[in-house]
């Protein structure tokens, strides 16, 4: 079978196309001709991730899933969250969000924080949801230079590299998008093949 994956971050599709591992076909934004700025102006990451796949189902008519993270800081009562692309500005610019990141717990003790991923799918006119979550600490500089986003500032527990210096293959068996695909991929198993 294929999905749509609504997303515009090529990181994103990577990841899921590798933790996916060919179960089920991904098709991508721009496969399906669509380069639009998919709206995501939701307060919660389950409303955004819904909206996001809400637009390709609206527009496309495609069966389809979209992904929404947000890193939750436990001391910033789980700031960045929903707004951890924009947290340093409208450009999405991870170097800047790191910075500001850095900057608001510079006189902080308590780093602890997690990943959480909502992954909407929509299938057969039907809307489901699936959360994945890692927790960790931000670390006080950053470290690494795999992955994207805040990963070079997370340490999952039981860790001692960054999400960046770890690399993509340990990453993407253990992540908050891993636990959310993993969850993903046994409904579609239970449901489709
Ligand atoms: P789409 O909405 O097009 O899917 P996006 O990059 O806007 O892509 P999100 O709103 O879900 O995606 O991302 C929120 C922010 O969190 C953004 O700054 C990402 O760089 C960051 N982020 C998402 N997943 C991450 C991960 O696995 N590791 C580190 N940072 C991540």
């Amino acid at each position: 079978m294929k999905l749509v994956f609504a997303t515009n971050n090529q990181h994103k599709l990577d990841e899921i196309k590798k933790i996916m591992n060919g179960l089920t076909e991904i098709v991508s934004l721009a496969e399906i001709n669509c380069h639009d700025d998919i709206p995501e102006t939701a307060d919660t990451l389950e409303g955004n991730a819904l909206q996001k796949a809400r637009y390709i189902k609206e527009h496309f008519g495609l069966d389809c899933f979209a992904d929404d993270t947000g890193l939750e800081v436990e001391v910033l009562h789980n700031a960045p969250g929903v707004f951890s692309a924009r947290y340093a500005g409208p450009g999405h610019d991870s170097e800047a969000n790191m910075n500001k990141l850095l900057q608001e717990l510079q006189d902080k003790d308590n780093r602890k924080a997690r990943f959480r991923t909502v992954i909407a799918l929509i299938l057969n006119g039907k809307e489901y949801l699936f959360e994945g979550i890692i927790n960790g600490t931000i670390t006080r500089e950053k470290r690494g230079g795999s992955g994207f986003g805040y990963d070079p500032l997370f340490v999952p527990d039981n860790y001692s590299q960054t999400f960046a210096e770890m690399g993509n293959d340990i990453k993407n068996q253990i992540s908050h998008r891993a636990q959310a695909v993993k969850k993903l991929t046994t409904f579609l198993s239970n449901n489709i093949f």
